[in-house]
């Protein structure tokens, strides 16, 4: 697919270590490509330093949020800025370089033929690259569990690497989802799941942060643990 109709949405909270070197790499790597941070007014000095690659990279756009901060609302705030532009595509990723943002055209290319494209580890030639064992152990649990529940045919429900044709966001009613963390991830596919959008799943491999810390709190992971029924059950 052609870059110029793409949009890369990279939600942060205090990453303008990684952010100064992945928005250069990224445009050299991937020239024509418009990127959008939605930040939550982190205290790091992100805002400065997104005011100032702008001037270098004039299709990179940002928000820093006002109201509550989450994983999920940021996500959901640049959907709907996104989608008041021409994008086709839509593709979320991570600032922590968790993300390889060469995967990007791959993933893409499978768009049109279908909705969305899972960034997935948990298929052939998907990878975690330097994740500790009770991490992976974790992970592997609440794909296993959630796909359980809710039967929804992807290996790895709750990967932050996707792309989306921007009609299947249309499709939903992106107001109606109230989960945040890894639960929104799963409660986004599995709305577009129910409107039957297409799913395909292309490897990724995932790898440990590079700078800064990790956001995961015990709350994710309740909220992880209640979910599924919630939205099997309603
Ligand atoms: N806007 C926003 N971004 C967040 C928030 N929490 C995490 N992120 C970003 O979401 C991405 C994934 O978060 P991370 O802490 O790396 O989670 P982990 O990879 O599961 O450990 C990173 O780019 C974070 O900066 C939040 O509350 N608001
Ligand atoms: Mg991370």
């Amino acid at each position: 697919m052609d870059f110029s109709k793409i949009i890369v949405l990279i939600p942060t909270l205090n990453e303008a270590k990684n952010l100064s070197i992945l928005i250069p790499e990224l445009f050299r790597r991937l020239p024509g490509i418009s990127v959008l941070i939605v930040d939550d007014r982190s205290t790091d000095g992100t805002a400065p330093l997104l005011a100032e690659l702008q001037r270098t990279f004039p299709r990179l756009s940002y928000i820093i949020r006002q109201g509550e901060k989450g994983y999920g609302r940021a996500c959901l705030e640049g959907f709907r800025r996104s989608q008041a532009r021409p994008f086709e595509a839509i593709v979320t990723m991570d600032a922590d370089f968790s993300h390889d943002f060469n995967a990007i055209p791959g993933l893409a290319a499978h768009l049109p033929e279908y909705d969305v494209v899972i960034g997935s580890r948990y298929i052939p030639g998907g990878a975690i690259a330097n994740w500790h064992r009770h991490r992976r152990l974790l992970s592997r649990f609440a794909n296993w569990y959630v796909g359980f529940i809710l039967q929804i045919p992807t290996r790895d429900v709750t990967t932050g690497f996707n792309a989306y044709a921007a009609s299947a966001l249309r499709t939903i009613d992106l107001n109606g989802i109230a989960a945040d963390g890894y639960a929104f991830l799963v409660e986004l596919k599995y709305r577009l799941w129910q409107k039957r959008c297409r799913f395909v799943e292309h490897p990724i491999t995932f790898s440990e942060r590079r700078e800064g810390q990790s956001k995961m709190s015990s709350r994710v992971i309740w909220e992880s643990i209640w979910l599924p029924w919630r939205l099997r059950l309603y």
